[in-house]
């Protein structure tokens, strides 16, 4: 979810609301929200960022809506499940929800399609700027690719700052354009609490983490929401917010997985027979 910047967010107070007015069209994917996402100034794309291979990362899937346009990443946490952004999952009619899996390039029809079935939101979350901004959807049927394994709980070593971070998506690629055909991957480095604290003031290093280079350049942007930022197969970030995308000074804001890995555990359960 695209947020403004800390100036803009302090000073209205209807800030939230403005942004959440303008977050939830551009996660629904409309032409509209589109052509005004990116701003005036954003590199709105991974900058930096390749054409990724599924067969690398198997994990990677996306939302569509009733359209069948991609909304949002995912990313397969079990045979049964995908984990996403909560403001993902609450941006389209669970019963119009579908998980593409196995699917490098949208235009064909590889991989598999599923509904969802069931979907569990984080009991705290409200919205992007305050963390917990992750949820899992239990799919109709079987997903056929490995998923991505979860960190332990609480675990702190895999957020060491300075490490390189993989963050996969559709998302956009181009100011203004749109989304991306294929899967794209781009390496960004984790930031420190404290230089993320100074970046974003909504930052909490319980339920965020930053990646994501000091002068900008590479990044995530807005379609990339929900998917996974990975180190070597472990997932410990699903692509939450920022303002803009690859700005100076402006990192990736991500969930910080393994504050909710005991959620995400148990909710990817796959169920029991009945
Ligand atoms: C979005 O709106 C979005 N640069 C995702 C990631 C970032 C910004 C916006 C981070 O889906």
């Amino acid at each position: 979810m695209a947020v403004k910047s800390r100036r803009s967010l302090l000073f209205a107070s209807g800030a939230l609301l403005a942004v959440a007015a303008v977050a939830v069209p551009v996660v629904a994917g409309t032409a509209a929200a589109d052509s005004g996402a990116a701003g005036a100034g954003n590199q709105a794309r991974i900058v930096g960022g390749n054409q990724a291979s599924i067969a690398d990362h198997p994990y990677a899937v996306y939302l569509t809506d009733a359209g069948g346009n991609q909304f949002c990443g995912a990313v397969i946490v079990s045979s049964t499940a995908v984990a996403t952004a909560a403001h993902c999952a609450k941006a389209v009619a669970k019963q119009d929800i579908r998980v593409v899996a196995g699917r490098e390039d949208k235009r064909t029809s590889d991989g598999q399609v599923l509904g969802v079935s069931k979907i569990w939101v984080s009991q705290s979350y409200t919205d992007p700027t305050q963390g917990a901004d992750i949820a899992v959807l239990t799919v109709r049927g079987q997903l056929g690719y490995r998923p991505a394994n979860l960190p332990a709980k609480d675990d702190t070593q895999v957020y060491a700052t300075g490490t390189q971070a993989t963050v996969l998506g559709w998302g956009r690629i181009a100011d203004g354009g749109a989304r991306s055909d294929y899967l794209r991957s781009a390496q960004v480095p984790l930031v420190s609490d404290s230089e993320c604290r100074s970046d974003y003031t909504v930052y909490d290093q319980q339920s965020m983490v930053c990646a994501g280079y000091r002068d900008g350049g590479i990044d995530a942007c807005q379609g990339d929401s929900g998917g996974p930022l990975v180190v070597g197969d472990t997932l410990i970030g699903i692509v939450s917010f920022g303002d803009g995308c690859a700005k100076a000074g402006k990192p990736g804001v991500y969930t910080r997985v393994s504050t909710y890995a005991d959620d995400v555990e148990t909710q990817s359960r796959p169920r029991l027979l009945g």
